[in-house]
């Protein structure tokens, strides 16, 4: 049996899908979650200075969010059922992560000043007015115009999920963020109700309960 570290920041964002993939599996793992403090002297150690970082059995690492999920969704039988279906969900996690890149000056913004386990409520933040105008300019015009799409792809699956043959690590990839943007951006998200109800559908599959109950809050 591997042995799995999987290391992050204290919030969910580029590490959540892993650690519900984990959880989903029911496979055993370090959820290693660093402050900045104990990141910054090991960062210029990892392969991209940059986490989430994936090490099996202490020794082979994996340093990019998004092979960190195809990785453990090829362990665990979580890609598509067959080449295709497998293809497809790629391309629907990529056109997302498109969005998410083009996004990330607002998250980038609404989590400056998180210190370790501090979040801060942002309409008790004097700089509130500020939040409104990063939204209308980073991220409310993205979601606008991937969201769509995204909504499209999903109606068009036999199932529930993004895959005809049911759930794949692109639930979680996708559902995550929905779920952050609930948080951060209510009014936004309930314009797309089909991707709530998808995030719900998700974040309901029984084997992440436990996990989901215990998890401390973050916004992202
Ligand atoms: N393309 C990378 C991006 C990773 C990334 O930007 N990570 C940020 C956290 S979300 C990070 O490492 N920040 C800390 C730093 O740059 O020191 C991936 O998907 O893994």
């Amino acid at each position: 049996m591997p042995e799995y570290k999987l290391s992050y920041l204290p919030i969910r964002y580029l590490a959540e899908p892993a650690r519900l993939i984990f959880h989903y599996a029911q496979e055993e793992f370090e959820d290693e979650r660093l402050s900045f403090d104990e990141w910054e002297p090991i960062k210029q150690s990892s392969p991209f200075n940059t986490l989430p970082l994936l090490t099996i059995n202490g020794h082979q690492q994996i340093g990019q969010s998004m092979t960190i999920f195809r990785y453990l969704a090829k362990q665990f039988g979580l890609d598509g059922g067959t080449d295709f279906e497998d293809a497809h969900i790629n391309c629907v996690a990529e056109y997302f992560r498109e969005m998410m890149e083009k996004a990330r000056p607002f998250v980038r913004f609404w989590n400056r000043g998180i210190v370790e386990e501090t979040v801060e409520k942002k309409d008790q933040d004097p700089e509130f007015p500020l939040v409104v105008q990063q939204l209308k300019l980073h991220l409310e015009p993205h979601i606008r115009e991937y969201f769509p799409v995204i909504i499209k792809l999903l109606k068009e699956s036999k199932s529930d999920y993004f895959a005809d043959s049911g759930v794949t690590w692109v639930d979680f990839f996708i559902s995550e963020y929905v779920d952050s943007l609930q948080n951060v951006a209510p009014e936004l998200a309930e314009q797309y109700p089909e991707l709530l109800e998808h995030s719900k559908i998700v974040h309901s599959i029984p084997q992440l309960q436990s996990y989901l109950e215990s998890r401390k809050y973050t916004d992202w």
